[in-house]
């Protein structure tokens, strides 16, 4: 069952829509004509009469970092392959097995402006001299799969794919690969073997890098659909252009996807650093819900650490000179930016912002996404995958009444011994929320184990 689309709030947003332009005007659709009367594919023309290597460096001066969720610059990830010494085929994948928890961006493009990502992904394709490119969706998006396919028949039918491209002499073919709805075939190296029809266990990086060693041991560029649809702008303003947008090392726009308890849920989209977490909770999305008080915000989907409202957070990060310098900022003060969320001890990830408010049990919230991790984990190293459910089963006992009063050490003592241990990020993406939920609401963990174990005491027989 595919879940409802969710709808972008409206009102006094300052927001700067580039990629979301037309997310919510109803006359646009997803065919390929109203992409047409809208400007569509003139950045491809204009792409395809520029050489590969003056487009990546476009890209490498617009500053555009990966959306996906490490922030890795994209044109440096596209210069790792050297076209003068490579003899063999390069692939380009998109990653849009969107899984992580609170994020929904990447799904809204597709429904509505797939033209985009494909236009993005052509030019991206012929930057790295790839000829075959595929779209790895998330098995569960089957309407997105479906828009995905139309909208590649109907290029293919207009020769904006297939052999010699509007007459440039460049040949590309895309496809579609649906996956089975795995969260770990997101995992860029999990995603290659899936694709190449295994199980999907990441790989060990270094060596299997993608862009040196990935599909079928080939060199091959892996980006979110978000990160792809940004070229296709790059190419029309310029990377100059583009890195005037937003702040220094923050260049661009990114989506946010705001769920949990605020009044208006939805996908917004700014320029890198222009909103506060504050204003974006507080005016965009109409405050917390039912009149409550923050308690609680995960900045950059369930991976991500969890930021405890009321905290100051002293934030070193680089100005607009690019100095150093360091100032103490409320959880409501932080620039959303890839540079402030880490500074405050998270990551801003893949955009999801996750918000709790005061009524929300910490222990429940943690025990939510341990379920999440114990059942995603894809088994192959011990650590994570003996790790993630043995957290989630303390969770689970703690949350069902049976805590122990050695129990949130134990959590802490676990996380420590996951991350940094295993193949892939999935490591740390399980023990980060323990660690930050434990450490930052100690209080709410040891008193739900010490209650509890006293109630279930008294349900013991003296013996
Ligand atoms: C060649 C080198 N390539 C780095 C490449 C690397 C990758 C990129 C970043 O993602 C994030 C996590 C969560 N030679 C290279 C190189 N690269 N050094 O740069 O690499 P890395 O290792 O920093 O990160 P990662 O492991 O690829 C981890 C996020 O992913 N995540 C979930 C994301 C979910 C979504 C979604 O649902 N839409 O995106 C889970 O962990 O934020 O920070 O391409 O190959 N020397
Ligand atoms: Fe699999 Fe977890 Fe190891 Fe990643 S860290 S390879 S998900 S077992």
């Amino acid at each position: 069952v595919e879940m409802a689309e969710i709808g972008s709030a409206k009102g006094p947003t300052g927001e700067h829509r580039i990629i979301l332009r037309y997310a919510d005007e109803p006359d646009y659709t997803p065919d390929i004509d109203c992409y047409l009367r809208h400007g569509g594919y003139e950045q491809l023309r204009k792409a395809l009469s520029m050489d590969p290597a003056a487009i990546v460096a476009e890209v490498k001066a617009s500053g555009l970092r990966g959306r996906g969720g490490a922030g890795f610059p994209t044109g440096t990830k596209w210069g790792f392959i050297d076209h003068a010494k490579n003899r063999k085929p390069v692939y380009l994948l998109c990653n849009a097995d969107e899984s992580e928890p609170g994020t929904f961006k990447d799904r809204q493009i597709i429904y509505k402006d797939p033209h985009q990502l494909l236009e993005g992904m052509i030019i991206s394709s012929y930057a790295n001299h790839a000829h075959l490119a595929y779209i790895y969706i998330r098995g569960e998006m089957v309407r997105g799969a479906q828009i995905l396919e139309r909208a590649l028949a109907e290029a293919r039918a207009k020769n904006l794919l297939g052999a010699n491209i509007l007459g440039s002499g460049y040949d590309l073919d895309i496809f579609v690969f649906r996956g089975a709805g795995a969260y770990i075939c997101g995992e860029e190296t999990g995603l290659i073997e899936s694709l190449e029809g295994k199980r999907a266990y990441p790989r060990i990086k270094p060596p299997y890098f993608p862009a040196v060693l990935g599909l079928y041991l080939c060199p091959t560029i892996v980006n979110n659909v978000e990160t792809l649809c940004n070229v296709k702008h790059i190419v029309e303003m310029g990377g100059e252009a583009y890195a005037k947008i937003g702040t220094r090392n923050n260049t661009g726009t990114r989506i946010w996807c705001v769920s949990g308890d605020v009044r208006r849920p939805g996908y917004f989209e700014y320029d890198g650093g222009a909103i506060t977490l504050g204003k974006l909770l507080y005016e965009v999305c109409g405050g917390i819900r039912d009149g409550n008080r923050l308690k609680a915000v995960i900045p950059g989907g369930s991976s991500a650490k969890v930021l405890r409202a009321g905290e100051t957070y002293r934030i070193r990060r680089a100005n607009s000179e690019g100095t150093m310098e360091e100032i103490e900022m409320t959880l409501e003060d932080l620039p959303l930016d890839f540079d402030t969320i880490a500074a405050s001890g998270s990551m801003s990830g893949s955009g999801g912002i996750i918000v709790m408010d005061e009524t929300r049990d910490m222990v429940e919230c943690l025990n939510n996404l341990s379920a999440f991790y114990a059942h995603e984990s894809c088994g192959q190293c011990t650590p994570c995958r003996e790790g993630a459910l043995w957290m989630h089963k303390i969770l689970d006992r703690m949350a069902e009444g049976e805590g122990r009063p050695e129990d949130p050490q134990l959590l802490l003592d676990l996380s420590g011994q996951i991350a940094g241990r295993t193949i892939c990020a999935f490591g740390e993406a399980c023990s980060w929320p323990v660690e930050s939920f434990v450490a930052k609401f100690r209080e709410e963990f040891e008193a739900k184990a010490a209650q509890e174990r006293k109630e279930h005491e008294r349900l013991q027989p003296a013996c």
